[in-house]
């Protein structure tokens, strides 16, 4: 069995994001018998994109990132198959709208077992709540690709530093690898 958890550096007028901590100790700290690798991207549309397909197919993979304007951790539903936002990417790239995958449906769903996800993070003592959007930025393609890439894909948005620390971070995506790895498939 083989978990990716990939998470993001800054980007934009973001100089911190956290999710590349949070993404760091949850690898340092996995006792699992699972082979467990953690992966920094870029945030650029199509290196991103490029590292996700390079990487391979996992048995899960969670995608981190921050969402700078949410206060609580939001787990996505969906992800759409177009890039368009109005903040460049790390490399300089604005996109204007066009196709992830030309040859893919508009949308895909998270193959993560997603409402058990939610239920299992709230009786914790989460609040994790549900987003039916990634935004069409760099998370969104990552979301995307690991769908089409990886047996169970999904993505977890953190909210900024000041509403939710690290350790509480690292808690919450153990969590949630641990409840899909008891999902069956
Ligand atoms: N958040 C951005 C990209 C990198 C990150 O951490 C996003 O939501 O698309």
């Amino acid at each position: 069995m083989r978990i990716l958890l990939t998470a993001f550096g800054p980007f934009g007028s973001h100089t911190y994001n956290p999710t590349e901590h949070v993404a760091r100790l949850v690898g340092q700290r996995w006792n699992r018998p699972e082979q467990f690798v953690v992966e920094i991207l870029p945030v650029e549309y199509e290196a991103a994109r490029q590292r996700v397909i390079g990487l391979g197919p996992f048995d899960v993979h969670l995608g981190l990132g921050l969402a700078a304007d949410r206060d609580v951790p939001t787990l996505e539903r969906f992800a759409m198959n177009r890039q368009d936002a109005p903040t460049p990417d790390n490399a300089g790239h604005v996109a204007l709208g066009n196709s992830i995958d030309e040859s893919a449906p508009l949308a895909f769903e998270t193959t993560l077992p997603f409402r058990r996800l939610i239920e299992s993070a709230n009786a914790t003592g989460y609040q994790l709540k549900e987003s039916r959007t990634a935004g069409l930025y760099v998370c969104n393609t990552v979301l995307f690709c690991g769908i089409q890439t990886s047996k169970r894909a999904g993505f977890l948005h953190l909210p900024p530093a000041e509403a939710f620390s690290v350790e509480e971070g690292a808690k919450l995506v153990e969590l949630l690898l641990v409840a899909t790895l008891e999902e069956p498939c």
